[in-house]
Protein backbone atom coordinates (compact mmCIF):
# COMPACT_ATOMS: atom_id res chain seq x y z
CA UNK A 1 0.00 0.00 0.00
CA UNK A 2 1.46 2.83 -1.13
CA UNK A 3 1.27 5.72 2.65
CA UNK A 4 3.83 8.20 1.36
CA UNK A 5 4.11 10.16 -2.21
CA UNK A 6 7.96 11.80 -2.49
CA UNK A 7 7.56 14.81 -5.51
CA UNK A 8 10.53 15.76 -7.32
CA UNK A 9 10.54 19.46 -7.25
CA UNK A 10 12.22 21.00 -10.65
CA UNK A 11 9.75 19.99 -13.71
CA UNK A 12 7.41 18.03 -11.43
CA UNK A 13 6.13 21.06 -9.18
CA UNK A 14 8.18 23.77 -10.86
CA UNK A 15 9.50 24.16 -14.28
CA UNK A 16 12.90 25.72 -13.29
CA UNK A 17 14.42 24.24 -16.52
CA UNK A 18 14.52 27.98 -18.64
CA UNK A 19 15.94 29.65 -15.69
CA UNK A 20 18.57 26.87 -14.97
CA UNK A 21 19.25 27.25 -18.93
CA UNK A 22 19.52 31.27 -18.79
CA UNK A 23 22.31 31.06 -16.25
CA UNK A 24 24.31 28.44 -17.75
CA UNK A 25 24.16 29.42 -21.04
CA UNK A 26 25.03 33.37 -19.96
CA UNK A 27 27.99 31.25 -17.97
CA UNK A 28 29.08 29.37 -21.03
CA UNK A 29 29.10 32.22 -23.86
CA UNK A 30 30.93 34.00 -21.36
CA UNK A 31 33.79 30.50 -21.97
CA UNK A 32 33.11 30.22 -25.42
CA UNK A 33 31.70 26.88 -25.16
CA UNK A 34 28.73 25.68 -26.98
CA UNK A 35 25.71 24.88 -24.80
CA UNK A 36 22.07 24.38 -25.88
CA UNK A 37 18.55 23.60 -25.17
CA UNK A 38 19.47 20.10 -26.20
CA UNK A 39 22.36 19.29 -23.78
CA UNK A 40 20.27 21.49 -21.09
CA UNK A 41 17.76 18.90 -21.23
CA UNK A 42 20.72 16.02 -20.30
CA UNK A 43 21.13 18.61 -17.25
CA UNK A 44 17.89 17.79 -15.69
CA UNK A 45 17.72 15.86 -12.19
CA UNK A 46 21.77 15.87 -11.80
CA UNK A 47 23.75 18.06 -9.61
CA UNK A 48 25.06 21.30 -10.10
CA UNK A 49 28.93 20.07 -10.47
CA UNK A 50 27.95 17.20 -12.46
CA UNK A 51 25.86 19.73 -14.56
CA UNK A 52 28.91 21.68 -15.24
CA UNK A 53 30.67 18.44 -16.18
CA UNK A 54 28.46 17.97 -19.28
CA UNK A 55 28.95 21.37 -20.42
CA UNK A 56 32.62 21.28 -20.19
CA UNK A 57 32.35 18.09 -22.48
CA UNK A 58 32.48 20.52 -25.21
CA UNK A 59 35.15 23.12 -23.54
CA UNK A 60 38.53 23.90 -25.52
CA UNK A 61 40.69 23.20 -22.57
CA UNK A 62 41.00 21.52 -19.55
CA UNK A 63 39.33 23.12 -16.17
CA UNK A 64 41.25 22.72 -12.88
CA UNK A 65 39.10 22.28 -9.42
CA UNK A 66 39.15 25.63 -8.31
CA UNK A 67 38.38 27.01 -11.67
CA UNK A 68 35.07 24.49 -11.82
CA UNK A 69 34.40 25.81 -8.49
CA UNK A 70 34.00 29.18 -9.58
CA UNK A 71 32.19 28.74 -12.92
CA UNK A 72 29.57 26.68 -10.64
CA UNK A 73 29.47 29.86 -7.96
CA UNK A 74 28.87 31.93 -11.14
CA UNK A 75 26.12 30.62 -12.70
CA UNK A 76 23.85 29.87 -8.90
CA UNK A 77 24.68 34.09 -8.35
CA UNK A 78 22.58 34.19 -11.84
CA UNK A 79 20.11 31.50 -10.95
CA UNK A 80 19.30 32.92 -7.36
CA UNK A 81 18.88 36.54 -9.20
CA UNK A 82 16.60 34.61 -11.53
CA UNK A 83 14.61 32.70 -8.80
CA UNK A 84 13.74 35.64 -6.78
CA UNK A 85 11.28 36.55 -9.75
CA UNK A 86 9.34 32.79 -8.92
CA UNK A 87 6.07 33.02 -7.39
CA UNK A 88 2.88 30.85 -6.58
CA UNK A 89 1.78 31.03 -10.19
CA UNK A 90 5.00 29.46 -11.05
CA UNK A 91 3.38 25.98 -9.30
CA UNK A 92 3.39 23.70 -12.78
CA UNK A 93 -0.76 22.83 -13.35
CA UNK A 94 -2.00 20.37 -10.95
CA UNK A 95 0.97 20.66 -8.33
CA UNK A 96 -1.14 22.15 -5.66
CA UNK A 97 -4.41 20.27 -6.15
CA UNK A 98 -2.57 16.62 -6.05
CA UNK A 99 -0.80 16.98 -3.00
CA UNK A 100 -3.86 18.70 -1.22
CA UNK A 101 -5.66 15.68 -2.33
CA UNK A 102 -3.47 13.27 -1.38
CA UNK A 103 -3.21 14.95 1.69
CA UNK A 104 -6.92 14.39 2.38
CA UNK A 105 -6.81 11.07 1.84
CA UNK A 106 -4.45 10.59 4.80
CA UNK A 107 -1.57 10.20 2.67
CA UNK A 108 2.11 11.86 3.84
CA UNK A 109 3.85 13.98 1.36
CA UNK A 110 7.63 15.15 0.71
CA UNK A 111 10.02 16.68 -1.75
CA UNK A 112 13.15 14.74 -3.20
CA UNK A 113 15.33 17.13 -4.92
CA UNK A 114 18.94 17.34 -6.26
CA UNK A 115 18.54 20.94 -6.01
CA UNK A 116 20.56 22.71 -3.14
CA UNK A 117 18.14 25.93 -3.89
CA UNK A 118 14.75 24.14 -2.77
CA UNK A 119 14.49 25.78 0.66
CA UNK A 120 14.66 29.35 -1.25
CA UNK A 121 12.55 27.52 -3.78
CA UNK A 122 9.72 26.34 -1.59
CA UNK A 123 9.89 29.61 -0.17
CA UNK A 124 9.17 31.59 -3.09
CA UNK A 125 6.34 29.50 -4.09
CA UNK A 126 4.77 29.27 -0.47
CA UNK A 127 4.52 25.83 -0.68
CA UNK A 128 6.14 24.13 2.60
CA UNK A 129 3.25 23.73 4.57
CA UNK A 130 2.10 20.91 1.91
CA UNK A 131 5.02 18.50 3.09
CA UNK A 132 5.57 16.41 6.01
CA UNK A 133 8.94 16.50 4.97
CA UNK A 134 11.32 17.65 2.66
CA UNK A 135 14.95 16.03 1.91
CA UNK A 136 16.93 17.88 -0.64
CA UNK A 137 21.07 18.57 -2.44
CA UNK A 138 21.99 19.95 0.76
CA UNK A 139 21.77 17.16 2.76
CA UNK A 140 22.95 14.04 0.79
CA UNK A 141 26.53 13.12 -0.31
CA UNK A 142 25.41 11.13 -3.75
CA UNK A 143 23.02 12.75 -6.44
CA UNK A 144 20.35 11.16 -8.58
CA UNK A 145 20.33 8.62 -9.89
CA UNK A 146 21.84 7.62 -6.68
CA UNK A 147 18.55 6.86 -4.46
CA UNK A 148 20.10 8.77 -1.18
CA UNK A 149 17.35 11.67 -1.37
CA UNK A 150 14.69 9.25 -1.91
CA UNK A 151 15.79 7.22 1.11
CA UNK A 152 16.04 10.37 3.44
CA UNK A 153 13.21 11.26 2.21
CA UNK A 154 11.02 8.06 3.03
CA UNK A 155 12.99 8.51 6.18
CA UNK A 156 11.69 11.90 7.20
CA UNK A 157 8.26 10.55 6.59
CA UNK A 158 8.45 7.99 9.01
CA UNK A 159 7.90 5.38 6.34
CA UNK A 160 9.47 2.24 4.85
CA UNK A 161 10.62 2.85 1.15
CA UNK A 162 8.43 0.31 -0.11
CA UNK A 163 5.33 2.40 1.05
CA UNK A 164 6.68 5.61 -1.24
CA UNK A 165 5.33 6.64 -4.52
CA UNK A 166 7.73 9.12 -6.57
CA UNK A 167 6.98 11.42 -8.64
CA UNK A 168 9.89 12.11 -11.15
CA UNK A 169 10.36 13.93 -14.90
CA UNK A 170 14.36 12.90 -15.45
CA UNK A 171 15.85 9.83 -16.48
CA UNK A 172 18.39 10.34 -13.45
CA UNK A 173 15.34 10.73 -11.17
CA UNK A 174 13.68 7.45 -12.27
CA UNK A 175 16.62 5.25 -11.98
CA UNK A 176 17.28 7.01 -8.27
CA UNK A 177 13.70 5.83 -7.51
CA UNK A 178 13.97 2.07 -8.94
CA UNK A 179 16.94 1.57 -6.86
CA UNK A 180 15.34 3.00 -3.89
CA UNK A 181 12.89 -0.12 -4.67
CA UNK A 182 10.14 2.64 -4.85
CA UNK A 183 7.15 2.80 -7.22
CA UNK A 184 7.61 5.97 -9.78
CA UNK A 185 5.14 8.00 -12.18
CA UNK A 186 7.02 9.65 -14.97
CA UNK A 187 5.49 13.39 -15.98
CA UNK A 188 6.59 15.68 -18.69
CA UNK A 189 9.71 14.45 -20.62
CA UNK A 190 9.91 11.60 -18.47
CA UNK A 191 7.20 10.18 -19.58
CA UNK A 192 8.43 9.15 -22.82
CA UNK A 193 11.09 7.04 -21.15
CA UNK A 194 11.47 3.59 -20.30
CA UNK A 195 11.71 2.67 -16.79
CA UNK A 196 8.34 4.37 -14.71
CA UNK A 197 5.71 2.00 -13.86
CA UNK A 198 3.08 4.87 -15.04
CA UNK A 199 2.98 8.25 -16.64
CA UNK A 200 1.54 11.34 -16.92
CA UNK A 201 1.94 14.36 -18.89
CA UNK A 202 1.48 16.45 -16.05
CA UNK A 203 0.32 16.51 -12.26
CA UNK A 204 -3.35 18.13 -14.13
CA UNK A 205 -3.56 14.37 -15.60
CA UNK A 206 -3.31 12.29 -12.84
CA UNK A 207 -5.43 11.60 -9.80
CA UNK A 208 -5.31 9.98 -6.19
CA UNK A 209 -6.52 6.57 -7.64
CA UNK A 210 -4.20 6.37 -9.74
CA UNK A 211 -1.00 7.41 -7.93
CA UNK A 212 -2.30 4.67 -4.70
CA UNK A 213 -2.73 2.21 -7.38
CA UNK A 214 0.63 1.54 -8.06
CA UNK A 215 2.86 -0.96 -6.29
CA UNK A 216 6.15 -0.73 -5.34
CA UNK A 217 8.84 -2.78 -6.66
CA UNK A 218 11.67 -4.72 -5.47
CA UNK A 219 15.15 -3.09 -4.84
CA UNK A 220 17.27 -3.15 -7.97
P1 LIG B 1 21.00 23.45 -7.93
P2 LIG B 1 15.34 18.33 -9.15
C1 LIG B 1 17.61 19.48 -10.03
O1 LIG B 1 16.41 19.55 -9.32
C2 LIG B 1 17.46 20.07 -11.44
O2 LIG B 1 16.58 19.28 -12.20
C3 LIG B 1 18.81 20.07 -12.11
O3 LIG B 1 18.70 20.65 -13.40
C4 LIG B 1 19.83 20.86 -11.26
O4 LIG B 1 21.12 20.81 -11.85
C5 LIG B 1 19.87 20.25 -9.86
O5 LIG B 1 18.56 20.25 -9.30
C6 LIG B 1 20.80 21.01 -8.93
O6 LIG B 1 20.27 22.28 -8.74
O7 LIG B 1 22.07 24.02 -8.78
O8 LIG B 1 19.86 24.41 -7.64
O9 LIG B 1 21.53 22.84 -6.65
O10 LIG B 1 14.81 18.07 -10.52
O11 LIG B 1 16.07 17.15 -8.52
O12 LIG B 1 14.30 18.93 -8.22
MG1 LIG C 1 13.35 17.22 -11.83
Amino acid sequence: MIRGVIFDLDGVLVSTDSLHYVSWKEVADQEGIPFNEQINARLRGVSRMESLAIILERAARPYSAKEREQLAIRKNDRYRELLATLGPGDLLPGATEIVSALRRRGIKTAIGSSSRNTPMIVDRLGIRDLFDAIADGNDIRHSKPDPEVFLLAANRLGLPATACLVVEDAAAGLEAARRAGMAVLAVGAAAELPGADAQAQSLAETSVDQLLSLRPRATE
